[in-house]
């Protein structure tokens, strides 16, 4: 079977400083390490498999940053990682209003929510409770990442490319 080849833009949002920029090192590069000045995009070229097919998918990592008019910029994602920053409960209400902006939006995106910063869960100023009541209130799932090092984010890059050949190739 040939393989084909799709684009994807997948956008990551959340408050300044949540650890957007970290995450997308992370699954692009699996490093944490960010560079000077960070580039608004970053591109990842993977070979997808499932049961019964394959593609090629170029992965645009989009960072949305700014407060005024980040949530325009989501309109046509395929898929949207709302970052919230276990440290800083505001950066759960920030996601909050981010998740309401997509709930409205017309095409549908493979969203979900990541909590970052688990190594310093002893700093926590929100759990598993908010998390889930925000998760639940959204229709979306939740994951807790350490982006510094571990693997968890693993997990959360799998539900993404999974969902997204449900949605957009198989249909
Ligand atoms: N300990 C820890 N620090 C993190 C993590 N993710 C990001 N950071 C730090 O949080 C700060 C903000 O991260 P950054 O990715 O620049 O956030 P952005 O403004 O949302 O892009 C930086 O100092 C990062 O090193 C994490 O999972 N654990
Ligand atoms: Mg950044």
């Amino acid at each position: 079977m040939e393989s084909s080849r799709v684009t994807w833009k997948i956008s990551v949002s959340g408050l300044n400083g949540s650890g957007k920029s970290t995450l997308i090192s992370r699954m692009v590069y699996n490093s944490n390490n960010v560079g000077l000045q960070p580039k608004p995009i970053q591109r990842k070229i993977v070979n997808l498999e499932w049961k019964g097919g394959k593609i090629t998918a170029e992965l645009l990592f989009l960072e949305i940053s700014s407060e005024r008019d980040g949530e325009r910029l989501l309109t046509g994602s395929n898929a949207i990682i709302v970052v919230s920053d276990l440290t800083n409960a505001r950066s759960l209400d920030y996601a909050e209003n981010i998740l309401k902006f997509v709930t409205g939006m017309r095409n549908k995106s493979v969203t979900v929510l990541a909590a970052t910063k688990l190594d310093l869960r002893y700093s926590a100023q929100f759990w598993e409770d908010e998390l889930q009541t925000v998760s639940k209130r959204y229709k979306i799932p939740y994951f807790i990442v350490n982006s510094k090092s571990g693997s968890e984010w693993e997990r959360m890059y799998s539900y993404i490319t999974e969902n997204l050949i449900q949605v957009f190739v198989k249909k």
